[in-house]
């Protein structure tokens, strides 16, 4: 079939609503996304530092904090209901509207339509209404912090009956609770918006010769992030609705018969709250994957850039995506090895999840064999590429432990969990996106940011990981429940502390190192050196047009794709990168 094409043809929004809030124009949109996700990091940090100072010094009183929270913080010590309020906030806050929301929406938003010659979106209209939705998704959960009884202690996973019942069970679970559920749903019919119309752009909006097959991999990595979300936001968006209707219309989705709460027996009778978790974890492990496969994307396009090599194996690469995402529906039950459910349906998610280590191998291998030999050039994104790789590695090792319906009847709910997820979802995706932004900066604001800051940034974050999250691995193994604030209400625990303080100075350390890349990025697009059309030399279609791009991409010119995505060092070239819109090579190659 031949790529259709549509160039639009409308004049650029001269106000200043139209052009920069609501704009819809790709370019924005997806800086408008990048930048809520930015805020939302920096608060999502902040939170966990004060878990990690709580965790690491339990008896301190924290005279300046109690200042700022005078509820949080009555008498100058955390509350652990307050931890548990952290705890969520900085949870939900973190997967939604970091990880789900810089990598698809952010870099995917402003990179799809470039990197397939298209001048936008497919609707733009819905894609502003899109980010729309999820910045009231935000102030919704924002607003959880303010009201009476504060912020929700369910956690980012909602459990039931805790997050049913209301302001009964505890502090944050009246009105903070019903914010958090509002503004999941709210998320979820953004991302749904937001999925179609990336999947649309992606089926129609290719240019003159830009087969499937000659699409950069972060294309299929955000193609395929949209079908998992198209599929995994509406079972959670269910839920939420089934979910608000137990706290709020006296329906029992949820809760048991003969619950007894504050020393009353709840009037509410048949409902389940497994049923809830599988609602969740049916989404929620896709949700990983939602996180992870556009850093993989990135990851793949920028190591060979910058190893001047085509990516080992393409086609591996893109059945891999694909066999990842379809895999990552069948496993969400290793979230409920210990929920009391049948051991033979547990010893069947055990095997579907190690089965995900052959697609994640293949890609690992993949990315080594598109280093291996090259001619590297150790720039900050090619950096936190390479760190990418490492955390990746790292937590899916710990991954094949806790698959085990065997090995995590121990480790769950321990801080095995905790260092696991961190290094694999958490700062994994936040690599990539770091990747993504030393490596797009150029592109998207016409400067260049400063490589030695960024080297930095990446030495004390990539140490600083590892400092952090290793440790807590060891925590696991002592038998550290995690979602607990009191590091030293059991005897056992008491030889962690020392532990704890080398974790929550770590974190510190890494917290004032992402200052560094703070000032960077806002210094260098104002100060930066003029970036040229191409800086890395790349390949791929979103380097055939001026840095930054004009209103509609590419000036109104169709471009025409002679080539694959990673045509570096082929023999016979003139020279060692070929990009997709030259001409055909007049040697034969491959
Ligand atoms: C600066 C780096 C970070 C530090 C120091 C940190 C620290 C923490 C701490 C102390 C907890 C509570 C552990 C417990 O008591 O169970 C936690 C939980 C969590 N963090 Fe982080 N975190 C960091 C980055 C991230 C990132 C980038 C993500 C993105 C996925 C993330 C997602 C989560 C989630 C989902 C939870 C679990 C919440 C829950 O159980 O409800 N964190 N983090
Ligand atoms: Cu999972």
């Amino acid at each position: 079939m031949e790529p259709t094409t549509t160039i639009h043809h409308h004049a650029p929004p001269s106000s200043f609503i139209r052009k920069y809030i609501f704009s819809t124009d790709h370019k924005i949109i997806g800086l408008q996304y990048y930048f809520l996700a930015l805020v939302a990091a920096f608060i999502g940090m902040g939170l966990s530092l004060l878990m990690r100072i709580k965790l690491a010094w339990p008896t301190e009183t924290w005279p300046t904090l109690a200042a700022l929270f005078p509820e949080g913080f009555a008498g100058g010590q955390m509350k652990p209901e307050f931890y548990l309020a952290m705890l969520t906030m900085h949870g939900t806050i973190m997967v939604f509207f970091v990880l789900t929301t810089a990598p698809q929406g952010g870099f995917g938003n402003y990179f799809l339509p470039m990197q397939i010659g298209a001048a936008d979106m497919a609707f733009p209209v819905l894609n502003m209404l899109s980010f729309w939705f999820t910045f009231v998704g935000f102030v919704v959960l924002m607003a959880a912090f303010f009201v009476t009884g504060g912020a929700p202690i369910s956690g980012w996973t909602g459990y039931p009956p805790l997050s049913a019942l209301g302001q009964i069970a505890g502090p944050g679970l009246g009105l903070g609770q019903d914010l958090w559920v509002i503004s999941i749903a709210i998320f979820c019919v953004a991302s749904l918006l937001g999925a179609l119309n990336f999947i649309s752009t992606m089926l129609n909006m290719r240019t003159k010769g830009l087969d499937l097959f000659k699409l950069p991999l972060t294309c299929w990595a955000w193609f395929t992030t949209a079908v998992l979300a198209l599929l995994a936001f509406p079972v959670l968006l269910a839920g939420g609705v089934l979910l608000l209707l137990d706290r709020n219309a006296g329906s029992s989705f949820f809760l048991p018969e003969g619950l007894i709460v504050s020393g009353k027996v709840i009037n509410r009778s048949g409902g389940s709250p497994i049923l809830w978790q599988h609602l969740f974890w049916y989404f929620g492990h896709p949700e990983v994957y939602i996180a992870i496969l556009p850093g993989m994307g990135a990851t793949s396009q920028i190591l060979a850039t910058f190893a001047r090599k085509p990516v080992y194996g393409y086609r591996a690469m893109v059945i891999a995506i694909f066999a990842i995402g379809l895999l990552g529906f069948f496993v969400w039950g290793h979230h409920m090895f210990v929920s009391g459910m049948s051991p033979f349906s547990g010893l069947a998610f055990s095997v579907i999840t190690l089965t995900i280590g052959i697609p994640s191998a293949i890609k690992t291998f993949n990315w080594l064999g598109t280093l291996w030999g090259g001619r590297i050039r150790f720039t900050s994104a090619m950096l936190f590429s390479i760190g990418f790789v490492s955390l990746f590695v790292s937590g899916g090792v710990t991954g094949m432990v806790l698959g085990q319906s065997s090995l995590d009847l121990f480790y769950h709910d321990t801080y095995f969990v905790v260092g696991h997820f961190h290094m694999i979802m958490g700062v994994a995706a936040i690599f990539a996106m770091f990747a993504g932004t030393y490596y797009w900066f150029p592109k998207m604001f016409g400067r260049m940011m400063h490589e030695g800051l960024g080297r930095l940034h990446f030495w004390l974050s990539f140490i600083g990981v590892y400092a952090i999250f290793v440790p807590m691995h060891i925590l696991g193994v002592m038998g550290h429940p995690r979602r607990y604030a009191q590091s030293t209400a059991y005897e056992f625990l008491g030889s962690a502390l020392p532990l704890h303080e080398f974790i929550t100075v770590a974190a510190i350390i890494m917290a004032l190192g992402q200052f560094i890349f703070l000032f960077n990025l806002f210094w260098s697009m104002k100060k930066g050196a003029k970036a040229p059309d191409n800086p890395w030399e790349a390949t791929t279609l979103e380097w055939a047009t001026s840095s930054p791009p004009p209103f509609d991409n590419f000036g109104g010119r169709q471009l025409v794709v002679h080539h694959g995505p990673y045509e570096y060092s082929v023999p016979g070239a003139p020279k060692d990168y070929i990009m997709q819109t030259d001409p055909p090579l007049a040697v034969a190659k491959h």
